[in-house]
């Protein structure tokens, strides 16, 4: 016989084993951004990880590390293909040393319009390019905007590369971007991201170069107000999981995992292209001094970058494709 009491301790017992069950089984995956809380990328991870939970009933949820609680990006590239960190919204050019096709978007002018750029990522090229990554313990999920990079320094209006000569700038962590900037006739400093406020207010660069949101969020603009608008390059931001994060996953859950970063991207653009205008207004609020370039001889000066980048006919190849691309 069963008592009242047995029985009330048998339905919790059995309630708490049915609520145990699908929490043991819930996939946390751990995804790290450079950027601060508020910041587009951020917002459509989190998004991206809402749709998952939504869709597994709780089962496959995203925690996102802003700010870069996980590190730099440099680091973060191991620590993701190690399966560390699950997840990593990243810029391609990090990648640029690692995977030579991660060049090809970054090239500086390679784009006509950030619509030449939408469209090239979102089709057949930007699948090519998204498989790369395999070969380096990676998958390639989606890719987001990043605006276009402009030069902004201490010094002066940058109007024609002649400026720049002897400018000490920083770039990312990527040869392409330093061959770049040395085409130019600056002296370029790869230096993480989180290093450059400091670096720009004691002198030891004079300048850097990035989109509206991210001179806006760092406060670079406090530090180094000439802003001249190069739009030298594109180079759009990449979501990426560790390979062996996604090996770990059923045919399913990666199904359900691509499909939910690729409809991260149309939220990202929304966020972007307001973030954009509010950073822009904000920087010039803040009194940051902004100039138009003519771009032809920025244009001119990068053939040195794209001779030695652009070595082996599959690249030449996807640089004609993209220039061929609508
Ligand atoms: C920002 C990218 C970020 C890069 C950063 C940089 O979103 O991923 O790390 O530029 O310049 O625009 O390092």
């Amino acid at each position: 016989m069963t008592t009242r009491r047995q029985f009330s301790l048998m339905a919790s017992a059995l309630a708490a084993g049915l609520l145990a069950t699908p929490a043991s089984a819930q996939t946390v995956l751990r995804s790290t951004d450079i950027h601060p809380t508020d910041y587009p990328t951020v917002e459509a991870v989190r998004f991206m990880g809402q749709l998952l939970d939504q869709r597994t009933n709780g089962r496959l949820k995203i925690n996102v590390f802003h700010s870069a609680q996980l590190g730099n990006e440099k680091d973060t590239i191991e620590q993701t293909r190690f399966g560390v960190i699950d997840i990593n919204r990243i810029n391609m050019a990090p990648f640029n040393n690692l995977i030579p096709a991660t060049n090809v978007p970054s090239l500086p002018f390679v784009f006509r319009s950030v619509a030449h750029m939408r469209n090239v990522m979102d089709g057949p090229i930007g699948d090519d390019i998204l498989k790369e990554f395999e070969k380096h313990d990676l998958v390639g999920l989606a890719f987001y905007d990043s605006g276009s990079r402009s030069f902004y320094n201490s010094k002066r209006p940058i109007t024609k590369p002649d400026d720049m000569k002897g400018m000490k700038i920083r770039v990312q962590q990527s040869d392409m971007f330093v061959a770049l900037v040395s085409a130019l006739g600056a002296n370029a400093t790869p230096m993480a991201f989180g290093e450059v406020y400091s670096a720009l207010q004691t002198g030891v660069i004079d300048g850097a170069e990035n989109n509206w949101p991210s001179y806006e969020s760092t406060k670079h603009f406090e530090v180094a107000k000439f802003y001249s608008q190069t739009e030298h390059s594109l180079s759009p931001e990449v979501l990426v999981m560790s390979k062996k994060t996604w090996d770990k996953l059923s045919k399913e859950d990666q199904a359900l995992v691509k499909a939910a970063a690729k409809e991260s991207v149309a939220k990202m653009r929304e966020l972007w292209d307001a973030r954009e205008k509010a950073s822009e207004a904000k920087v010039r609020a803040g009194g940051a001094v902004i100039n138009t370039v003519e771009k032809q001889p920025f244009i001119d000066a990068m053939k040195p970058v794209y001779d030695r980048f652009v070595t082996d006919a599959a690249l030449k190849a996807l640089v004609a494709r993209i220039q061929a691309a609508k």
